[in-house]
This record gives C-alpha cells, structure tokens and sequence, in this order.
C-alpha cells in the first residue's frame, strides 16, 4: 500500500518509522512518501500562502502551490483523502475499506485554510479524527495511516485485526500475564485451569460485562447470541 502525503510539515511524519510501522515500511508491505507542499512554490521566498479575498484575520494556501503538489504524485487509481475538520469522523469500518487500496493521496489540512477551488478541482474524501480541533491534519493523517496500515497483509499476525474491539462492537477481555499476584492482586483462577471451554466463557462474559459497563451503545451494534442477550440480562438486574 502507498501513501503520499502532501504537507506543509512533512518532519511531523519523521516518528512512524519506529514499532510495527517501521518493520512494515522495512519489509516494503508500505510505502510512505511525503510531499512538502513549500517545494511547489514558486516565490523566491518559497511563500505558499496569501491574505484572503473578501478581509479578515491569518492566510491562505494558495490554490497553485497545492495542485502542482498534488500533480506530482497524481494517479487515476489512486483515491483522494482531505484531513480536514469538515469530513465524516473516521471509523474502522472506513478503516477496513480504505485497506483495500492499492494507493492513498492524503492532503493534509491547514488551520490557514486552503482555496476552496483547489479542493473543488480535486475533489478529494474529506476525513476528519473526531469532534475536537487540532493545528493542522498532518497528526490526523498518520492517525489514518496507522490505523489502515494494521489491515496490509503481513503487517500483524491475522488473529489481532479479526478478534479485537470494534469490529465486532464489543470491547474486549481483560489481560494477565506474569507475575501470579502483584500488589495482592491475583490472576483469576479460571485462566490457569486450563479448562479452554470454561476460560472462552468466562471472557465472553468478561467481554460483554466491559461492553455494558463502558460502552453500552456499542451493544446495539455487536453480533449477540441468546446466550450473550441471557447474560446481558442478568448484568442488568445486578
Ligand atoms: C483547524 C483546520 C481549524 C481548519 C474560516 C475558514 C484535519 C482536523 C484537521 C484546522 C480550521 C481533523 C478558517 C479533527 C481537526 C485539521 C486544523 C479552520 C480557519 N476560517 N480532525 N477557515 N480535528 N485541523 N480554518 O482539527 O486540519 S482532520
């Protein structure tokens, strides 16, 4: 999978080298290219923003500088994403779709803003992070980049992407590992019996209890069996 990314801060990208990120990069499963919108300028101050038409307060990105950038890595297979406050909320449904390209251009937003009539030209799918404004997209955009990275094949073991939290709705079980007891608080007994029945039971239930607990809008969403909808009953009363 390639990303190219166009940005006016493409140093803020310099840290996804690093984890799991990094060995998908090394092991060529992605590809990240970053495009500084400032080298399309053609001011001999490498300037790529203007006050705006109409008055009032800060810049603009010039339409020009972004559409040169864009024209260096444009591809007809490729789709078009722009970080910006205005898109739909990114969820990992969307997540699991975009995994399915073979090439992302990702056009980072700007708190300047950018002419309207570049984003019109190029008709990008604007994605946003979530309710909350930031200084710009390119956090946003490795947010997208990792998360649909997690969906190449070979970047995780296949087990991780299929059994975890939010693709089927419900949070997940709680974790152990060594020691037995810290600070006096033990392991439950069920997860060193070795009973695999009882122990797939006992985290279901942990599961579901998690899901109503914290998240219990999630429930409406996630796949129940008559079991799962008996158990959730009894939570309830308790
Ligand atoms: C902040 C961009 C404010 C634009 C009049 C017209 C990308 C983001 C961003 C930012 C403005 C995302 C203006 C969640 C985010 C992003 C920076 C408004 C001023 N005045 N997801 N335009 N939150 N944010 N521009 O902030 O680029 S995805």
């Amino acid at each position: 999978m390639k990303f190219d990314v166009l940005t006016l801060f493409p140093e803020m990208f310099d840290n996804l080298n690093k984890s799991i990120l990094g060995r998908a990069i090394e092991k060529d499963l992605i590809n990240i290219n970053l495009i500084n919108i400032r080298d399309f300028s053609k001011d001999k101050h490498k300037k790529v923003d203007d006050t705006p038409y109409g008055g009032g307060a800060g810049m603009v990105i010039r339409p020009d500088v972004v559409y040169d950038a864009y024209n260096s890595v444009k591809d007809k297979n490729a789709k078009v994403i722009y970080m910006s406050p205005q898109g739909k909320v990114l969820d990992q449904e969307k997540v699991e779709s975009l995994s399915k390209e073979q090439h992302l251009i990702i056009l980072c937003g700007h708190y300047e803003g950018i002419d309207q009539r570049v984003i019109d030209e190029i008709a990008p799918e604007e994605i946003s992070i979530g309710n909350y404004v930031l200084t710009g997209g390119e956090i946003p955009a490795m947010v997208l980049i990792d998360s649909v990275s997690r969906y190449v094949d070979g970047v995780l073991n296949k087990e991780s992407t299929s059994e975890e939290s939010f693709c089927n709705n419900l949070l997940e079980y709680p974790q152990y590992t060594r020691p037995e007891v810290f600070n006096n608080r033990e392991v439950p007994d069920i997860l060193k019996s070795g009973h695999h029945e009882n122990i797939r039971k006992w985290r279901r239930a942990e599961s579901l209890k998690n899901t109503y607990v914290k998240r219990p809008e999630l429930l409406n969403y996630a796949q129940l069996s008559d079991e799962d909808v008996k158990f959730l009953k009894e939570c309830q009363k308790s």
